[in-house]
């Protein structure tokens, strides 16, 4: 909040504390400092190691690993692979809270079923806006149920998709007393209702917000959000849909805090694939999170069908230092996952609440039990 607040101050920079001044609108900094316009505060002048080509400490420099800087989306610049940046951090408005262009479409009852004529067929970078609006009371069971609202997602090519459900309207974030399950099911869903299921997600956002966050193949599926209790009115919520991009494949040796990798640091809704080659291998990841900002990583089953129970895996966040802080294993709605966004984070440890840039780190493992053989993944970062 001290950022935001201080932000609107016109001239001069805004002082934070001893050593940063916040510059994100243009101010300007004291004599000897100048802007770092990716972080929006002042820093000394010299070399800023982050924008440095990374180098690990081994003095062979062939296998040292590119890293790009980090931007900050929200600054009103697009740069880096920002696609837009409209100054704030909000999706449904055209650009998103991770700075991708959105594409806003509107519910239309009847949609509770595949067959329904509102159940829309929409783009996979998109902003779907509904209502909760209705409780089915079922007198047989006693029990009250919460409406369907269903959409196809049809993409041309195999995707790793993120469908993220929020409840605030001011924010890509949730109120913490209402939540969502989001379903996937096959087209041949109006066929065969139970068979056609995949995957489902429930309770792994931030607040109590669902994220179903799944590779897809290029046919069409069928999503399916309801409120998770079937006692409490949702007047309004957002799906935001965002495809994820490939970043790169991990190469080992990554093991270490000097050798992570790099090609995600910016963590705008970028995808690494990666492969656990035995029980004892761990894949580390580095993501710079700008103060203000929590991160999401979260592991993704290399197919649609596959669910995170099914999926074996473990993740970690490691502090700069490298002492890991948080892990959590796969659950059955659930793949293994950290997330520090929204105003209270599900994750205090992956969020930035620091006037400083951090690094964070994430290890990727085999969970408890142990899975024979290979396992394919990727790992998803997503920093707003
Ligand atoms: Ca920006
Ligand atoms: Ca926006
Ligand atoms: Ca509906
Ligand atoms: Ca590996």
């Amino acid at each position: 909040m001290a950022l935001l607040l201080c932000a609107l101050v016109a001239s001069g920079g805004c002082h934070l504390a001893v050593g940063i001044s916040s510059c994100r609108h243009g101010e300007a900094c004291p004599a000897n400092e100048r802007c770092d316009a990716e972080l929006g505060v002042c820093r000394l002048n010299g070399n800023d190691p982050r924008f440095d080509h990374e180098l690990d400490d081994d003095g062979n420099p062939d296998d040292d690993k590119e890293r790009a800087p980090a931007t900050l989306c929200g600054d009103g610049v697009a740069e880096g692979r920002e696609h837009c940046d409209d100054g704030n951090r909000l999706s449904g408005d055209g650009c998103s809270s991770t700075c991708r262009v959105d594409d806003l479409v509107s519910e239309v009852e009847p949609n509770d079923y595949p067959n329904d004529s509102g159940s829309l067929t929409i783009s996979t970078s998109s902003v779907f806006s509904a209502g909760i609006n209705t409780l089915y009371y079922n007198e047989a069971s006693g029990e009250s149920f919460s409406e369907y609202d269903t959409f196809w997602l049809a993409p041309v090519e195999p995707v790793v998709v993120r469908v993220e459900t929020f409840n605030r309207e001011d924010a890509d974030d949730c109120d913490g007393v209402t939540g969502f399950i989001v379903d996937m099911h096959r087209e041949d869903v109006a066929q065969v209702w139970d068979e056609a299921f995949l995957r489902g997600s429930h309770d792994n956002g931030n607040g109590r917000c669902t994220v179903l966050t799944t590779t897809m193949a290029a046919r069409p599926h069928l999503i399916r959000i309801r409120e998770d209790t079937g006692t409490s009115f949702i007047p309004s919520y957002r799906a935001q849909i965002t495809v994820l991009d490939d970043r790169g494949v991990e190469t080992e040796p990554n093991d270490t805090i000097e050798r992570a990798e790099h090609a995600a640091v910016d963590g705008l809704d970028a995808t690494m694939l990666g492969a656990i080659g035995f029980a004892e291998d761990v894949d580390l990841y580095v993501v710079d999170v700008p103060p203000g900002r929590g991160l999401r990583a979260e592991v993704v089953p290399n197919a649609e069908a596959t669910t995170c129970d099914a999926f074996n895996t473990r993740i970690a966040l490691l502090d700069e230092s490298g002492v890991e802080v948080l892990a959590t294993a796969s659950a059955l709605n659930a793949c293994a996952f950290v997330d520090g966004t929204g105003e209270v984070p599900r994750h205090e440890a992956a969020a930035n609440t620091s006037l400083a840039d951090r690094r964070l780190t994430v290890a990727v493992t085999k969970g408890s039990a142990g899975l024979a053989g290979t396992l394919p993944y990727r790992v998803a970062f997503t920093v707003r």
